[in-house]
Order: structure tokens, then sequence, then C-alpha cells
């Protein structure tokens, strides 16, 4: 299995069409994903564009669905919830289609919205998805990060060396590091996986929601390691599911 790492939307070269991939927000976006599905909403459907995301929302029943989404780290107007992890609680997603638009994370999902196979994961979920990939054994494996405006984000880069150390130890066949990027985020994985949290707390996205206020949930919930089993999968373009 061939293994690459992009560190953002912007740096998969255009055109490029991935076999399969994982896309990466470990603040917030992928965590809150995962924690949603989880939780019982019946699908994310992820939009970049916001007054795609209003149009689509429209078309779906009003008591099934509910907009959740971010700029700059805050709640968007009118919108039902923001991007925290904690807030997608069983009570109010379970059954109802999510519409998602955050900074970076569905920007990344756009980039590779293409891919034959397409899953999301966060720290929570990154046994489950290694585990599916284990199983089922692409020759090509592209991991894309979202970073922070176009920019490098270490927490991701953190994600992605921990999927890559697992996938190392599990396979039966074995894995090829493709590129640069994911031989740092390996090494940066070896470096931090004793305490992610901290991490997510150095890195300066971490700091920015500091700056934000209290976010010690979040950062308690998008640090824990391999406590769900969803595998959120892309089943159209923009729709992820529980799987
Ligand atoms: O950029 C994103 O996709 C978000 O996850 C950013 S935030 O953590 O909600 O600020």
């Amino acid at each position: 299995m061939e293994l690459s790492y992009f560190h953002v939307a912007d740096d998969v070269p255009s055109g490029f069409v991935p076999e399969t991939a994982v896309v990466i927000d470990v603040l917030r976006a992928t965590t809150t994903i995962a924690f949603a599905l989880n939780n019982g909403a019946e699908a994310v459907v992820t939009f970049s564009d916001l007054d795609e995301l209003t149009r689509k929302a429209n078309e779906w029943p009003e008591p099934l669905r509910l907009l959740l989404g971010e700029r700059g780290g805050k709640r968007l107007n009118g919108f039902d919830l923001g991007n925290s992890p904690v807030d997608v609680v069983t009570e109010l997603v379970s059954g109802k289609r999510l519409f998602m638009s955050t900074t970076n994370g569905t920007r990344s999902l756009q980039a590779v919205r293409n891919a034959s196979r397409l899953f999301t994961m966060g720290f929570p979920n990154r046994v489950s998805v290694g585990q599916r990939i284990v199983n089922e054994q692409p020759q090509k494996l592209t991991l894309l990060g979202s970073g922070w405006e176009g920019s490098y984000s270490l927490e991701d880069s953190l994600a992605a060396g921990a999927l890559a150390a697992f996938l190392i130890e599990n396979n039966p066949h074995s894995v090829e590091v493709k590129n640069d990027e994911l031989i740092a985020a390996l090494a940066l994985w070896h470096k931090w996986e004793d305490d992610v949290e901290g991490c997510l707390r150095t890195a300066s996205h971490g700091k920015r929601l500091i700056g934000l206020g209290n976010h010690d949930a979040d950062f308690k919930c998008c640090s824990t390691l391999d406590q769900l089993a969803v595998v959120p999968f892309q089943v159209e373009p923009g729709v992820l599911i529980a799987s």
C-alpha cells in the first residue's frame, strides 16, 4: 500500500483524483463528524459554499435537518450548532441530516470528493478507520489534512502520523511511505503520542480556540484516541454516513 499525506487542500495536485482518501481535521470538523454519526445523525452533508448549503438544506424537511458550522471558530449566524463535537449529542442529532460548513475541513472534503472511496477521521476513530483500510487494502491511500486557511497545521499532521503508524504496525502487506510530509508526520506522532492533548493545545489552531474562550471539553474530546467504532464514509459527493 502506497501512502501519501498532503497538508492542505491547496497541496493536492490539480486534476488528481485519489483512489482512497482519508480527510483529517482534528480541530474540529472531522471529530465533530465522527461524533455526529456515532450519535445517530442520518448523514452529514458538507459544503464550502454557504449559499449552496442553504439551498440544499431548504430542500430537506425542516424537522429532519440541522445547520451546523463556523467561520473563524465561531458559530454561523442562524445556524443550529457550531462545530463542537460535544454539542452533537444523540438527543439533538439522531435521525437528522446535518448540513455542515467549516473554515477549512469542508474545503479539504471538497478537494477530494471525487475519490473512489473517501473516509474522514479524527483521533477518536483512528483505529476504526485504520482497521477498515487494513481490511480493504487499497493500492494507494491519500491522507489530506485541513490546516488553517491554506497553512500547515500541527494537529492534522499528528493524526496523519497516528494513522500511518497504525497501518505500518497492523498491515499484513507492506506499507510504502511515499512523501516527506508523511515521514515528518510519523516523526511528529512518535514525539507526541503520549500527550495528544498537549500537542493540540500547543498548535496555533489550539491557541486560537483558547483565545475564543474555554474549549477544554473540545480539547479532551478531540484528543481522546480510539474510542469510537464509527467510520464516516462518503456515499455520494459531499454526503457522509456512518459505516
Ligand atoms: O476549519 C475547520 O474546518 C474547523 O474545524 C475550525 S474550528 O475548529 O471550528 O475553529
